[in-house]
């Protein structure tokens, strides 16, 4: 069979999951580079998100949808542990990432200073500053989370890992979630350790947000 073709932006956080995903497990993959809404994007997303893939005939979207594909379809490591307890609480932390960290931390936090919607184009210091308590809250909770094993789950590294540290990366690049992510932290320390790790080092984002497409180009 060929390939998989993951269909998606290298500066996107989901795209970069599964992409992570390939590089744990030694899959042979290709990156198509492609905008936000992009129509190769809107023909496999029935809401124009990525990443998609392909793989032969098979076409699928959302990121979890996509990893487990590929744990399933690949040889070993398994980043979905069989161990029920373990594989629930990698599907948990998954679930957490997609509903609650990553729409405050990312959409909201993060895209408050990359997109500004102010009239001169700066980061609007009073919306910023009211979402840092519950900011503060999520990344308490993840370093609460590290703290005794230096993974989320279990005593070694899982999708819910893949989920949390590409977040993380752009959180370290922005001031205050950057100062909560010091070294002296047991999270600032696993975003060190595992920023260290192949699947992460191959996966880094250029700089810049991702581009959006529109239609006349
Ligand atoms: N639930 C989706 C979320 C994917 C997602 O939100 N991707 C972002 C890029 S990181 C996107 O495609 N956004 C499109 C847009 O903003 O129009 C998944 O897990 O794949």
């Amino acid at each position: 069979m060929s390939k998989p073709e993951i269909i998606g932006s290298s500066r996107s956080s989901y795209t970069r999951v599964v992409r992570m995903v390939c590089e744990e497990k030694g899959i042979d993959y290709s990156l198509t580079e492609a905008e936000l809404a992009a129509p190769e994007i809107f023909a496999i997303h029935p809401f124009g998100r990525m990443p998609v893939l392909r793989h032969g005939d098979f076409m699928l979207c959302e990121s979890k949808a996509i990893a487990t594909y590929l744990d399933r379809t690949f040889p070993e490591p398994r980043l979905i542990p069989a161990d029920p307890r373990l594989g629930a609480l990698t599907e948990q932390w998954v679930s957490l990432v997609n509903t609650l960290l990553d729409p405050l931390l990312i959409r909201t936090y993060l895209l408050a200073y990359a997109f500004p919607m102010t009239a001169d184009g700066k980061p609007d210091r009073a919306r910023i500053d009211a979402l840092l308590p519950k900011v503060r809250e999520q990344l308490a909770l993840l370093d609460k989370t590290v703290a005794p094993s230096g993974y989320l789950v279990g005593d070694s590294f899982t999708l819910a890992d893949i989920y949390v540290l590409p977040m993380l990366h752009y959180l370290k690049l922005l001031p205050e979630s950057g100062q909560m992510l010091d070294v002296s932290t047991p999270l600032g320390r696993y975003h060190q350790t595992h920023s260290a790790r192949p699947s992460f080092v191959r996966t880094i984002p250029p700089p810049g947000p991702p581009r959006r497409h529109t239609p006349a180009g």
